[in-house]
């Protein structure tokens, strides 16, 4: 199959799921055109069936903000004429779904038909699109597609109980590359940052509200009263300078390190103890699967998709989000040593249920079953 994928480039949870999606649907024999602003950050290898088309944003005096939706629009019709696309994936909501609907209308005055799918990751729904200036727009435009997933039940949910969605919505989890996510002989690095066997917490992510990384630190300032232990932050956002402070007033700076938006989190997850995720939000939970993948037990929230994932006492623990007194005491369970190799091998033994082999099967079929009901519509119509 020919397929345009649209996605936002940058480091979030629906580009490097959407970056890995053609990356494995390219390796299936697919051909894949990206159509986004830059290189998607995990674009980082050729093959020959992958393809990138960046979108011309042109900026003009008038424009106090530049039409990105429009430009997207029109090199999406573009990439579809001239490469005779099958389908167009569009990840997030906002603004891609709606220009794909733009896209699909210009496109059917040159009687080319091309189906949409859209693909919700969160925020989309639970934060940024049940904002009433995105509603209308956001509602619309999911029950204009051809098709919609969701990455998990709790998001499916979400969807129907704050929007006026009547499409049908296909829920398809995050998937992990187990190949690439697996715990590393990295134990020159371990002795490295905890030279005296201190236990090593660490948590990836954007460095939203949402993401109460604020909680991280005071769960961890806890920890540290009870064991020796180390705190790697990964990541970078909004929040990465009340994060500092809060290190420096609760004197836990020397014991944390800020190591930025890195790629190869692979390799720190290698090493860690635990994972602590303690969002307000969070409709899957990717960073905290790749965590599992390298036999990391997940210290997290009870909230959105996560428990589909985490599974209480089992891969780690779920608690109500703010609870830090219950998330300390946990992460204390977790960290005896009597406890510690348990959860670490349920964490990957969950995390193989998620495995990019199982999980891609279910986008090819669902392709399969939209562009095949398009083509029948078309024909009926004829
Ligand atoms: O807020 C983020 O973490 C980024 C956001 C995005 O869409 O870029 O991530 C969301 O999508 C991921 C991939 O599907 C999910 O694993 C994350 O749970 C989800 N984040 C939230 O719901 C807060």
């Amino acid at each position: 199959m020919k397929i345009g994928i649209v996605c936002y480039p940058t480091f979030g949870g629906s580009g490097v799921v959407a970056t890995e999606l053609g990356k494995a649907l390219a390796k299936n024999g697919h051909n894949i055109h990206f159509i986004t602003y830059s290189q998607p950050t995990r674009l980082d290898f050729f093959n020959e069936n992958l393809f990138y088309h960046e979108v011309d944003i042109r900026t003009y005096p008038l424009f106090q903000y530049p039409p990105y939706e429009l430009a997207l629009a029109s090199k999406m019709v573009e990439v579809v004429k001239y490469e005779h696309l099958d389908l167009l994936h569009v990840h997030y909501a906002i603004p891609h779904a709606s220009a794909a609907y733009m896209a699909k209308q210009i496109l059917k005055t040159e009687d080319i038909e091309i189906p949409v799918i859209t693909t919700l990751h969160g925020t989309d729904i639970t934060l940024v699109g049940k904002d009433p200036s995105y509603e209308p727009v956001v509602t619309f435009s999911i029950n204009q597609s051809d098709g919609v997933t969701a990455v998990s039940e709790d998001l499916k949910r979400d969807t129907y109980e704050h929007f006026q969605v009547t499409k049908e919505i296909a829920v398809i989890p995050n998937f992990i590359d187990l190949d690439r996510f697996k715990k590393q002989k990295k134990e020159h690095f371990k002795k490295a940052i905890c030279p005296h066997g201190e236990k090593l917490i660490v948590h990836t992510s954007n460095f939203r509200r949402v993401k109460r990384v604020d909680d991280v630190i005071k769960i961890f300032s806890r920890i540290q009263k009870e064991m020796p232990a180390k705190l790697l932050l990964v990541g970078d956002g909004p929040e990465r300078t009340n994060i500092e402070n809060l290190c420096r007033e609760l004197g836990i700076y020397e014991n944390t390190r800020f190591l930025g938006k890195l790629d190869a989190v692979e390799e720190v997850l290698s090493v860690a103890d635990l994972f602590i995720m303690p969002s307000e939000k969070e409709s899957f939970g990717l960073a905290a699967l790749e965590a599992m993948a390298c036999q990391v037990p997940i210290i997290s929230t009870n909230a959105g998709g996560l428990p589909e994932l985490n599974i209480n006492g089992v891969t780690g623990f779920l608690s109500d989000a703010g609870d830090i007194d219950e998330m300390t005491k946990n992460a204390l369970y977790i960290l005896d040593e009597q406890n510690l190799d348990r959860f670490k091998a349920n964490a990957l033994a969950r995390a193989k249920d998620f495995d990019v082999d199982t999980i891609l099967p279910h986008y090819e079929d669902y392709y399969e079953k939209i562009v095949g009901q398009n083509k029948r519509v078309l024909e009926k119509s004829k």
